[in-house]
């Protein structure tokens, strides 16, 4: 580690004790941008890397709801608005037991660089609670719910603050805290994405992530002049991400072969296609987080207490959450001559494991960049809000294979300028970075 960041990160984690997921961000993010920031004395004059982790606000707050049975519970919310430079605060809620402020604070701080990579006006946000929505009915996540939106609504706004999904927060839930939020509001606003296509939202959101993470991993191929046609794929996670990503992986001639969950993951060497991806929302809604049950529904093997990585693929696709790839993962995949990694969920890969990702042949694709799509499609709910238009699913599709393709290039380019060819991991802090400091340089000291 060189001095400068040596000192850069004590300063970050004596103001921070305990952050651990935090610090690990940063960490990586700063790496790669000391080059960047000692090359230019005005980053360092305004203070911008110092001010960047920093959120501009952070909210904690107390949510209360009432159980079935007629316990009280009461769960914590945050909303951590991180950066606005750019555009109004906008990045997912997460609900998962957990959850904590530091956790919160290193996807918000991801979610600057990302929403600067789609082009779009967004600066960056995260929220969330500690709430586990596992084995709870549909009128206890309402009520949780709406006691979230409660206090959520005076923060956020269709011009401040534009939450959304990830982890635990999917339709359904969106649909109740919007519901919520016209409640309390008396105003129909766009201010939540991922809604209902009826009240708001857009076509291909549920997908984009997944989609994203694919045509990412699709531009990486073709730099190598390959293509997903005929590559075995593995894939963890079973959620809103493994689902899109499965589905376009699919349908660009993959064969993703593996799915897991927190209890282990499923080997399926016919590829999971058709009817078996329309079973992963039923394994998802079902609210029990296992993967087995699509074992014993297909016949499959199920491997108890096991990452896929294990499983000999050409292309992997982290999908399920943080610190999911460990250095032995790494080591595996790379021996068996994985050619590409696109990462689907944000920060899947453990410190270790990146290095010896970095440090291979492998294309790989970090989160900031290879998971953008979400987020961009979000961006372009927020479009046809705002125009009170909807598009269709060729023009969202359009859309987002663009912006993919855009991050793809802009990574590269500032990777280059940089000295750092070739380096994905580099090129996406890099340009993530250079644009919302330009922002704050030109918008003065606030
Ligand atoms: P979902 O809630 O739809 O699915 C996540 C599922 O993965 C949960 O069921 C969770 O189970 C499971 N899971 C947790 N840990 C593991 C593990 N170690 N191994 C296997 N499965 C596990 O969430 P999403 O699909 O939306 O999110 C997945 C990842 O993608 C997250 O990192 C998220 O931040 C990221 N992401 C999501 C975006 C979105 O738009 N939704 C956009 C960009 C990134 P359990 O609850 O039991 O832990
Ligand atoms: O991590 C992410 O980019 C998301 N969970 C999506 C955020 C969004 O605002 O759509």
């Amino acid at each position: 580690m060189s001095s400068a960041l040596n000192d850069f990160m004590q300063e970050v984690k004596a103001k921070t004790a305990g952050e651990a997921e935090f610090h690990q961000a940063v960490e990586e993010v700063v790496e790669t941008l000391m080059p960047v920031v000692e090359k230019q004395p005005e980053y360092r004059k305004a203070r911008i890397l110092e001010r960047m982790v920093e959120p501009e606000r952070t909210i904690t707050f107390r949510v209360p709801w009432v159980a079935d049975n007629g316990d009280v519970r009461v769960n914590r919310g945050y909303r951590i608005e991180f950066n606005s430079a750019i555009g109004p605060y906008k990045g997912g809620l997460r609900f998962h037991p957990s959850v904590t402020l530091s956790i919160l604070k290193f996807l918000g701080f991801e979610q600057i660089f990302k929403n600067a990579l789609t082009t779009l006006p967004m600066g960056g946000g995260k929220g969330g609670s500690d709430f586990d929505p596992k084995f709870k009915s549909k009128n206890e996540i309402m009520r949780f719910c709406q006691s979230f939106m409660n206090e959520l609504y005076r923060h956020i706004g269709p011009n401040t603050d534009v939450p959304a999904g990830d982890i635990g927060v999917g339709g359904q839930e969106i649909g109740f805290m919007f519901g919520q939020y016209k409640k309390l509001k008396n105003s129909f606003d766009g201010v939540l994405t991922g809604k209902g296509i009826s009240w708001g939202g857009s076509l291909i959101r549920p997908e984009a992530t997944g989609f994203g993470v694919v045509y990412f991993a699709a531009e990486m191929l073709a730099t190598r002049g390959q293509t997903l046609e005929g590559k075995t794929v593995a894939v963890s996670g079973f959620g809103n991400v493994a689902w899109g990503a499965t589905i376009k992986a699919t349908e660009l001639g993959g064969k993703v072969v593996t799915l897991s969950g927190p209890d282990g993951y499923i080997y399926d060497p016919d590829g999971i296609s058709g009817d078996k991806i329309d079973y992963m929302l039923e394994l998802r809604a079902s609210n029990q987080d296992i993967v087995e049950p699509y074992a014993e529904r297909f016949g499959v093997e199920f491997y108890a207490n096991k990452r896929p990585w294990e499983v000999k693929c050409d292309v992997a696709l982290p999908c399920a959450t943080q610190n999911e790839l460990h250095a032995e993962d790494a080591r595996t995949l790379l021996e068996s001559g994985c050619l590409c990694l696109s990462e689907g969920a944000n920060m899947p890969t453990t410190p270790e494991a990146a290095k010896l990702l970095i440090d291979s042949s492998i294309l790989y694709g970090p989160a900031k960049a290879a998971n953008a799509g979400g987020v961009s499609v979000s961006g372009l709910e927020m479009s046809q809000n705002s125009l009170r238009m909807s598009w269709s699913r060729e023009e969202v599709d359009a859309h987002l294979h663009r912006i993919m393709k855009n991050i793809h290039q802009s990574c590269l380019d500032a990777a280059n300028k940089y000295g750092m060819e070739g380096s994905y991991v580099a090129g996406a802090n890099i340009a993530g970075f250079t644009k919302v400091a330009d922002a704050m340089l030109a918008q003065g000291i606030v």
